[in-house]
């Protein structure tokens, strides 16, 4: 029996995480080796997503990058962690994924972009620590423009300022991205809260308030502490509303995937089936709904019926 194929791709996205090159090459092939040989339905799709996959690994492998940092998108979202030097920006990488980063107690510990990969509720968010902007940054001090170029591509934004930091090197980060024209849904971490005392914490938490509020109206603030488990996984929560997805588990005679989809707020029946499956997507007819979005358990709906977060569904096809 070979392996589902939702498992298969998993395990291929699994494995190909933060790989390169030849290695990313290597990976591939392997992968192709040992995947069913059948020449239709999905995993003859997963075949030619990976033979696309190992095209462009090509590619880029013989692109000579200079002054770019590209990051490759991974996961379902991109969120950017933004804030001054030294605010605590590679010890949340590192406290939210398995990644190893150098992080130091002083500025300019990170020279490039880390691109890491969080899971939130079953779901792989890519975290981006985007080090090193300064003051005049918009002007490409400090390589600004190539760090915004990085910015500009994600889909959100978390400020990353220390509880106990009342300089206004904050507020220079925030309107250095302001001045490049960045705008994105964000939210602010205040960092290091084990160390910050009651008064810090009042201090920072207006300051942080008064600037959020001049670019989005609900500002909000998550204090963070990389050796306080809840408090990451309150900014993990935090950080799924920046994403704006829902998370929906699709099931399958009685059983639920453990792992959800992640779609677009407001996305349908019809758009998650396509997710499962491309023929699925032009052959489901509706679906059988639990959760929020269904008037009763099981509920029967048709292909636009709208879904909502943590909705349980079962597609019905033809
Ligand atoms: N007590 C405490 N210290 C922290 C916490 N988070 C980070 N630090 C310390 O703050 C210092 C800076 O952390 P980094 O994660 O390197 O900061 P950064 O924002 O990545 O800094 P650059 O890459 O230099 O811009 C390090 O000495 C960390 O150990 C925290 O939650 N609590
Ligand atoms: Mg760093």
């Amino acid at each position: 029996m070979p392996m589902p194929h939702r498992t298969f791709a998993e395990v291929a996205k699994r494995r190909l995480v933060g790989k390169e090159g030849s290695e990313r090459i290597a990976t591939i092939r392997a992968l192709l080796a040992e995947l069913p040989g059948y020449r239709n339905g999905p995993y003859a799709d997963l075949r030619k997503s990976l033979e696309g996959e190992l095209e462009r690994t090509r590619v880029r492998a013989k692109v000579v990058h200079r002054d770019s940092l590209q990051v490759r998108r991974e996961g379902a979202a991109q969120i950017a962690l933004v804030g001054p030097p030294n605010a605590g920006k590679s010890s949340l990488l590192q406290a939210l994924s398995d990644i190893q980063i150098k992080t130091g107690d002083y500025a300019f510990t990170t020279l490039r972009p880390v691109p890491a990969l969080t899971r939130i509720g079953g779901v792989l968010v890519q975290l981006v620590e985007i080090p090193g902007l300064i003051d005049g940054a918009h002007e490409d001090r400090g390589g600004g423009r190539a760090l915004f170029g990085v910015l500009r591509n994600a889909d959100a934004i978390v400020y990353c300022r220390a509880a106990n930091d009342s300089s206004d090197a904050f507020d220079v980060v925030r309107s250095e991205v302001a001045a490049a024209g960045i705008e994105k849904p964000s939210i602010v971490a205040l960092t290091k809260a084990d160390e910050a005392d009651d008064l810090d914490l009042a201090r920072t938490s207006v300051a942080g308030n008064a600037c959020v509020e001049e670019v989005t109206q609900a500002p909000v603030v998550v204090r963070v502490s990389v050796l306080d488990d809840q408090s990451l996984d309150s900014l993990r929560e935090a950080i799924w509303s920046l994403t704006g997805l829902i998370r929906v588990f699709p099931s399958r005679d009685g059983r639920t995937d453990e792992e959800p989809f992640a779609l677009p707020a407001g996305a349908t029946v019809a758009e998650l089936a396509d997710r499962v499956h491309h023929e699925l997507g032009a052959s489901a007819t509706g679906a059988l709904v639990w959760g929020a979005s269904a008037r009763f358990a099981g509920q029967r709906v048709g292909r636009g019926h709208v879904l909502v977060e943590g909705d349980v569904v079962e597609v019905l096809g033809r």
